[in-house]
This record gives structure tokens, sequence and C-alpha cells, in this order.
């Protein structure tokens, strides 16, 4: 269903990539919850195959070898304890299901669990799965695998970079798959990220979505359905549409990252101007049917699609700008990305650490987020979604929810703003030379606001700008270019 089982009409989602669960538990106590995130997107709980070579890199996580809870991020009683606390805090689970596939073939050996898998007799006995369960290379090309995205027998009938093609067609398949995720559901988990969805057939994810059971009440309203998020990567030009799939769910818009990053970057002709409509120019997905963010952990990395526009956090400024920009726009379902840092090493346009794992110990294992008294992380992870500007815009996005667009405003190039009906109001600044000073209509009632991009209202006052609203709700704006974060937003919960 398209609809995210947030509590208390929460707007946004953060994928904590990588981390253990025993974090996110505390995460969800010490911040989340207390600022009104809607829910986390976990890395895959299943076991993994323990690839080596390199060595632990992120990508191991997509090569299921059983739905055993057992990896890098914890056991089963750690993932069953973190939904538990993070429910209660009102903030839920998002987990990232791989069923399209399991590892790669040509491997064997012990998963991330310990238990025994074949990938060159395709043998999973954890689950268990054998030959038979997998699509035979009748529609394929040389070593089983996709060779033509236009071809969408291809597509979602062979394998997806060597990985070993589950046969969902089969109903001993989709059962097993469906024991999985009913099993979650069990825990309390609020809905699925799903997994190279493209490479499934929809008929076959419908199936399998059907028997999907209700959310457990403990948590959620009785009746209540999973939240389905698919991973469809579609920029145009393949022989499939991303719109095959909104019947089911919602579907990762990749055009919007994308796109954005050709605006902030002021490239392909782009400007902040085109933001006034961009769902219809740049052909996007229907806002209840798209879910959008900045980056993910794919193409952060030049993995997955939206090539070198794509924003990450090494371009800090322009990085809170986009988020900033996305969490005020009313459209879609918001994700944000939080990463940890790596090193890079271009080689030929392409990063040969892309493959580096997060944080760990000499043993490969992952280390817990650490995070001094100013609140920042500091052991490698970066937690984009605790800088404070994208940590109050998240705020000011449940704040105007449900409050459409309105005074917009632009200068013609790089200046916009607009309101949220008489919620929230938002001014961005991205010229070069040009300071943004001039008399705006907000929409919001008189009176001091506080921009929660410079600062907060505490209990002393705003520690940032103060934004004077008049009767007529006009208030003078004045951003420098030079300004360390050219914007400006206020909303009802920032008023003196
Ligand atoms: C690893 C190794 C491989 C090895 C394999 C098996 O890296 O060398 O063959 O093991 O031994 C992740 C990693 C993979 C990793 C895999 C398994 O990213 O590198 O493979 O784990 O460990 C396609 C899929 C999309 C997928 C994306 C990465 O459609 O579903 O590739 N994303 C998800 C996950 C991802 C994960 C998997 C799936 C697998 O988010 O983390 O892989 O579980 C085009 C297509 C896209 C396609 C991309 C990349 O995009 O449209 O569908 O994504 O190519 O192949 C322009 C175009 C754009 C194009 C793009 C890139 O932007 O406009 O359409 O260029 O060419």
């Amino acid at each position: 269903q398209h609809a995210p089982n947030t509590a208390d009409n929460r707007q946004a989602i953060v994928h904590l990539f990588e981390w253990r669960w025993t974090d996110i538990a505390a995460e969800c106590e010490r911040f989340l919850g207390p600022n009104g995130f809607g829910g986390v997107q976990v890395s895959p709980p299943n076991e993994n195959r323990v690839v080596t070579s390199p060595n632990r890199p992120w990508w191991e996580r997509y090569q299921p070898v059983s739905y055993h809870l057992n990896t890098r991020s914890g056991n089963d009683e750690e993932f069953r304890d973190m939904v538990h606390r993070c429910n209660q805090q009102g903030v839920r689970i998002y987990v990232d299901a791989v069923i399209n596939h399991m590892c790669a073939h040509g491997y064997s050996g012990n998963g991330t669990g310990g238990i025994y898998f074949n990938g060159n007799s395709l043998d999973f006995p954890g689950v268990p799965f054998g030959p038979n369960d997998f699509n035979d290379c009748s529609a394929c090309l040389s070593g089983c695998n996709i060779h033509s995205y236009d071809d969408v027998n291809e597509l979602r009938n062979c394998r997806l970079a060597g990985l070993l093609d589950l046969k969902l067609s089969s109903d001993y398949v989709r059962g097993k798959i469906t024991d999985y995720l009913n099993y979650l559901i069990s825990i309390g988990v609020a809905g699925f990220r799903v997994d190279a969805a493209k490479h499934m057939w929809p008929r076959d994810m419908a199936a399998i979505f059907d028997r999907l059971t209700d959310l457990n009440t403990a948590y959620f309203p009785s009746g209540s359905r999973p939240f389905i998020f698919m991973e469809v990567i579609d920029l145009d030009g393949e022989g499939f549409s991303s719109s095959e799939y909104t019947h089911l769910g919602r579907v990762t818009e990749f055009k919007y990252g994308m796109q954005l990053g050709y605006v902030f970057r002021k490239e392909n002709d782009q400007k902040l101007e085109n933001l006034a409509n961009f769902v219809e120019s740049w052909g996007l997905q229907l806002d209840n049917s798209s879910l959008v963010f900045v980056d993910n952990h794919d193409n952060q990395r030049g993995h997955g699609a939206g090539g070198q526009s794509i924003i990450t956090f090494r371009d800090s400024r322009l990085y809170k700008m986009a988020n900033a920009f996305m969490l005020a726009y009313p459209y879609g379902f918001v994700r944000i990305m939080s990463s940890y840092y790596w090193d890079q090493q271009w080689w030929n346009f392409e990063d040969r650490n892309n493959w580096i794992g997060p944080p760990a110990d000499a043993n490969g294992n992952t280390m817990a987020v650490s995070i001094n008294n100013m609140g920042i992380c500091v052991n490698g992870w970066m937690c984009e979604h605790r800088w404070p500007q994208i940590r109050n815009m998240v705020t000011f996005r449940t704040v105007a929810a449900g409050h459409g667009m309105g005074n917009w405003w632009d200068n013609g190039n790089n200046q916009i703003a607009f309101s949220r009906g008489d919620r929230a109001f938002i001014a961005i600044n991205n010229e070069d030379r040009s300071a943004l000073d001039t008399t705006l209509q907000t929409g919001l009632p008189s009176g001091d606001y506080c921009d929660v991009i410079s600062g907060d209202l505490a209990k002393g006052g705003c520690t940032g700008k103060t934004i004077t609203v008049r009767e007529d709700s006009r208030a003078h704006i004045h951003i420098k270019v030079d300004d360390e974060d050219p914007m400006i937003a206020i909303h009802a919960g920032s008023r003196a």
C-alpha cells in the first residue's frame, strides 16, 4: 500500500545505512522519536554471504543466503528489541527486502549466521531453496545474466549482476518469501523497501503482497497494511515503466534526485526557477506514488542511477539546500539518507573505493555509532539526519503537512520562495552574486518567527535569525550570497 503507517502524521523517514540494531534502537530513543522522524529504513536484516574480496564490502548484504536474522547489524533478538523500542517512540521500521535473488552464482561457504550455502549447486538449506527454485536460463544469453534492459523477459527472468534469480512464479518460492516477510510483520515492522523490484514481474510481487498479514496490532490500528515502496530505477528509455508497479505501492523516483542535482548545481540549463512545476516537466510519478530522496546508498557512490549530478554529504552546503527544498515542497514521501564516510579513490571517473563497508574493527565487526556532547557523530558515521538544518526541516514538513504550496515567488533565476498554506514558509538563494533582499508574502499570521535554518527556538529565544511577519503576512527577507546556509525557513512551530 501507499500510506507509510507513520505515527502522529510524521512525514519523513531516514535510511540508517549499515547501522547496527542496537544503535538504531538507541537513536530512536535519544534522537528520532523526540525530533519527529517517522521511521527508519534498515539494511537487509537477513543472513548474507560473507564477501572477503574485496574485504567485507557494504554490498555483501544484497546477497542473501537465508532468511534468518543474522548479519553485521545484529541478530534476531537485537532486531526484535529495536523494532519494539522504536515503535514505542513512534518511529517505524521499514525493512530492505531482498527477494529477487539469493547470492551470486559460483560462491559457497557459510553465511553471516554460519549457515551453509552453495551458489554453484543452487543449494540454500537455510531456507531451504534448491535448483528448482531458480529461474532457468532459457530466456537468457551467456552467463544467464541480464544484458539488455530493453527486453523485459531478460530483465525479470535472468540474473542481475550474476545474482541467482529466484523463480517467483513458483508457489513454493512465494511461500518462503511470504513467511519471511510475515515474520518481520509479526515482530512489528511497518513495511518494506523492495529491492530490485524492476527485476521482478509485477504479478509475482502482487501474489506475494496479497499473502502478507496485517500489521501487528500491538503498535498499529487493526487492519493496517504494510507500506510498500519498491526500488524501481526508471529514467525512461528502457523496455518497461515504473507505472507498472504503482498499483502495488510507491516507487523510488530516481528522476527527482538526479534533476534536483542539476538544479542546485546549475547544470544542464537548470535553475531554481524551474522548480515551479517540476512534477510535470520532469515527467515524475504522481505525488502519492513516489518516494523521494536526494541521494541513496547506491548513487552516492556511483552504483545505481543518477550519475555525477547526485548531491551527497560531500557537497554539504548544496546538500542542505537540496534537502531543505525536498522537505519543504509537498511532493512524494521523503527519505533522508544517513551515510558513513569513506575515502574515495578516483580512476577513470570511477571511485575505486566505492565498495568500502561501514566503519569496522579489525575482525570486520561494524562499529557502534559514537556521538559527542555536541550531538555530532564522530567515528566515521556522517549522520546527515542530525545536521540541525535537516533535522529542523523534518519538523517543518510535519508542521506543513496537508497544506498545499502557495505564494510561489522567484526572481526568474536562482532565488525562490514559497509558503505551505498559512503554516510554513521557505526562501532559498542559490545565486552566485546577488543577495536575496526583498519583501515577500509568507502566508503566515503576523509575528516574530525563528529561522530554523540558522538556529532554533530555544527557551531563551531564537538562536538564529528572527523574521518579522507583518499584519499583511509579508516579511522582509535578506539572504546574502555568502551566508553559511543561503536560505531561511519559518513555520507555525517556530513563532516566538
Ligand atoms: C556485486 C558486485 C558485482 C558482482 C555481483 C555478484 O559489485 O560486480 O557481479 O556482486 O557477484 C549491490 C551493488 C552491486 C553488488 C550487489 C550484490 O550495487 O554492485 O554486486 O549489491 O552484492 C541495477 C538494478 C538495481 C540495483 C542497481 C545497483 O536495477 O535494482 O543495479 N539496486 C539494488 C540495490 C543495490 C544492490 C542490488 C539492487 C542487488 O540498491 O545496492 O546491488 O541486490 C541502469 C539501470 C538500473 C541499474 C543500473 C546499474 O541505470 O537503469 O536499473 O540498476 O543501470 O546497473 C544512467 C542511466 C540509468 C542507468 C545508469 C547506470 O544514469 O540513465 O538508467 O546510467 O548505467
